[in-house]
């Protein structure tokens, strides 16, 4: 109850920001995405976590509200960057699964792009594999559209939620995140050797591309490398960083 008040002040106080974490090529190293992740400092309540607030705000229908903001604010800031001579990245974007469903997802997105001046190309969302099963007639629909309109879409998590293997070929979407929980083991356990092969091929099959997601180690980054995944994130290369933070490091990176 007392997060649902909060929630309800978070936005107007300025309190949401949001924090990129550096997606690379595996291929040249070269830093070709950020995933814009969602902080809330409470002025209490101290630092909360989305996997905390989130779900709280799906109930109350904030989400809706925080979500348009979060792809506002991402989309803005990746515009800055690029017209500040920042190499072009693509910024990733979480859905919630009640924006997902809302009738007016495909509206706001383009509205955002169009008012920012953003191409769409620069822009993937993300979603799991439960939201494109909820009902996958009403995904698929959905996912052509965005498609159409040139916006990326990526499943996270990939491994971990159900999907049919001749759904995910109906899909249009242009990438599988690897769920961390089958990267975090890859060094010593061989059955999530085994599964993250067996996705990085899977995709290659179906035209996909692959990311990571979770790498914390040299020797979980060889093995994807060998394995030909695309790329990777992780607290190897970076955490999620703020805003200034971000620019510095994508500086040093040059
Ligand atoms: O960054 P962190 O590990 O704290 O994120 C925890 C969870 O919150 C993850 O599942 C992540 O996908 C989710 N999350 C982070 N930012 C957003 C956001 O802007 N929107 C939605 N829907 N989920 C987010
Ligand atoms: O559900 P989603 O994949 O969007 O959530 C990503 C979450 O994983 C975020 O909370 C982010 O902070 C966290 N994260 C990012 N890199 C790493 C990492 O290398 N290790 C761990 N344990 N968590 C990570
Ligand atoms: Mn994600
Ligand atoms: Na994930």
């Amino acid at each position: 109850l007392q997060l649902n008040n909060a929630m309800h002040f978070a936005l107007a106080r300025g309190e949401l920001s949001l924090h990129y974490q550096p997606q690379f090529s595996l291929q040249d190293g070269h830093i070709v995405g950020a995933e814009a992740l969602l902080r809330w400092q409470h002025p209490e309540m101290g630092s909360l976590s989305p996997a905390e607030f989130i779900p709280i705000a799906e109930d109350n229908g904030q989400i809706l509200a925080i979500g348009e903001w979060v792809l506002r604010t991402a989309v803005t800031q990746l515009k800055h960057w690029i017209d500040g001579g920042m190499a072009p990245m693509v910024v990733a974007v979480n859905l919630s699964a009640v924006q997902f469903r809302h009738p007016n997802l495909l509206t706001m997105v383009t509205q955002i792009l169009d008012e920012v001046g953003l191409p769409p190309q620069y822009l993937e969302l993300e979603l799991t594999e439960a939201m494109a099963m909820d009902n996958p007639m009403a995904a698929i629909a959905l996912m052509n559209q965005l498609h159409e309109r040139g916006i990326r879409m990526a499943i996270d998590d990939f491994g971990t939620g159900y999907s049919s293997l001749s759904y995910l070929k109906k899909f249009n979407v242009s990438k599988l995140k690897i769920d961390q929980s089958f990267v975090r083991d890859i060094s010593d356990g061989q059955d999530d050797k085994a599964i993250v092969t067996a996705i990085i091929n899977l995709a290659a099959s179906l035209n996909l591309k692959t990311i990571a997601e979770g790498v914390e180690s040299a020797s979980q980054l060889a093995f994807l490398r060998l394995q030909g995944c695309d790329e990777a994130q992780g607290y190897y290369f970076s955490k999620p960083l703020p805003v200034a933070a971000f620019e510095a490091f994508v500086q040093a990176q040059q």
